[in-house]
């Protein structure tokens, strides 16, 4: 399927004049424009390659039909995110769901649509059916020696895959924990743990970063290895220089302040990556925005104040994925509205008057700053991102755009009705 480019250009001249209107007004009230239209430009938001099928639950799954089925097929995809909206110019790959045969073909395919390779990520969640042992009970965490063994030779594999691709971090979550009190020792699971993300650590290339992603539980229910960003932070802090952090919005306990957490990882210097979704329960992976864009906006607002505070470049400086997948959604048509949801919420967090956000704060006048912040909030900015859209050459409504080019019939037409995407 290709969306060829007189036709957005055709789709942007039927909705040009609208669009106009909306931005003469924005940009009428909005200091700074270009440079603002200039950042969203640069942001890019890689998507996961598991995303691209119907996620399911582990009651059921309803296929949408036209699915990938197969990496060059995953890439595809994204190329066609990518031209629609002109943010999602990158791709996190999961092996071995997606070992490449032919990384160089990969790589070539990738960069015709315009894609980089983010951080990979490895799995030590699952057994694979020609694996010798098994992760039941834990990967780096596990009582015996030759399973942690199988786990850090795993990840050194997954780095050797992203090298050969192009990529320069990896990301490892863990699912190592335990289901009932007793059942681990808490300390020499830590030690296992990190003596084995220490020998992992040491076969990353020099320019590679590694992403330490905590969740608070699922699929072990009593305790969690990599449980908070406290323990991911004592994980990524003795491993060293190239070690970080990882947020994913699902992963938290109900309530917790993520952007504080935000704030306090990149004063440390010790935030590397989000993995972006919604949920209104516990890791939901729903469509970024969908349930709480305010707690959104003020992640991003302290992702603004603290890269700007160390002067870090917000598109290149940190590793920006989409984690989120469900059951009844065209999922192309998801990671489009979660993209969107992001570009919208970074935008609005550029807007924030800051000076006088510090200003308030400094005489504690706790009004003034929440009517800072929600000045920005509720300030419409779909016109600005629309416009760095257009700029770059993207379509004014991807979704719109996407509907009206009939994608999923033309895919299901190529590809076939039932077609299983590799992934969860
Ligand atoms: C699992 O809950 C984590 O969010 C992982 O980041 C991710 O979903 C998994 O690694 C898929 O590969
Ligand atoms: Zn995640
Ligand atoms: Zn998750
Ligand atoms: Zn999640």
């Amino acid at each position: 399927m290709q969306l060829e480019k007189y036709r957005i250009e055709e789709h942007n001249q039927s909705l040009l004049a609208a669009h106009q209107r909306a931005f003469a007004y924005i940009s009428g009230e909005t200091e700074g424009v270009d440079n603002i239209l200039e950042k969203l430009a640069a942001f890019q938001v890689a998507i996961p390659s598991w995303a691209l099928g119907t996620g399911g639950t582990r009651f059921g799954r309803f296929p949408a039909g036209g699915e990938p089925r197969n990496l060059e097929e995953k890439i595809e995809d994204i190329g066609l995110l990518h031209r629609l909206n002109q943010s999602s110019g990158a791709i996190s790959l999961h092996i071995p769901w997606d070992i490449p045969s032919n990384p160089s073909h990969i790589k070539a395919l990738a960069a015709q649509h315009g894609l980089r390779f983010d951080a990979m990520n490895s799995n030590t969640f699952q057994d694979q059916p020609d694996q010798a042992l098994s992760y039941k009970f834990g990967s780096l965490q596990n009582v015996d020696k030759s399973v942690r063994q199988q786990a850090i030779d795993h990840n050194i594999e997954v780095i050797r895959h992203g090298i050969e691709l192009g990529s320069d971090s990896l990301t490892v979550w863990l699912s190592d924990g335990s289901c009932f009190p007793g059942q681990l020792n808490f300390r020499k699971a830590f030690q296992h743990t990190l003596s084995g993300l220490q020998e992992i650590y040491a076969a990353l290339p020099d320019n590679w970063k590694m992403f330490v992603e905590y969740k608070a539980f699922e699929p072990n229910f009593y305790s969690t290895t990599v449980g908070d960003w406290g323990q991911s932070l004592l994980y990524a802090s003795k491993l060293g220089p190239k070690a970080y952090t990882l947020v994913d919005l699902g992963h938290h306990l109900p309530n917790a302040n993520i952007e504080q957490i935000v704030a306090l990882l990149l004063m440390e210097g010790k935030l590397g990556g989000f993995h972006f979704n919604d949920s209104k329960y516990g890791d939901d992976d729903l469509t970024v925005g969908s349930i709480k864009p305010y707690q959104l906006f003020l992640i991003f607002n302290e992702l603004v104040e603290g890269m700007d505070s160390r002067g870090m470049n917000h598109a290149t400086d940190l590793g920006w994925m989409i984690d989120a997948s469900h059951n009844v959604k065209d999922p192309l048509e998801d990671l489009l509205q979660s993209v969107e949801a992001i570009m919208i919420t970074y935008a609005q967090a550029l807007l924030v008057d800051r000076k006088k956000l510090t200003e308030a704060q400094l005489n504690s006048d706790v009004v003034t700053a929440q009517e800072v912040l929600q000045q920005a909030f509720r300030t419409d900015v779909r016109a600005l991102v629309a416009e760095a859209r257009l700029r770059a050459g993207g379509a004014l409504s991807p979704i719109g755009m996407y509907r009206a080019e009939k994608v999923r019939e033309n895919l299901i037409k190529e590809r076939g009705l039932k077609t299983v995407a590799t992934g969860l």
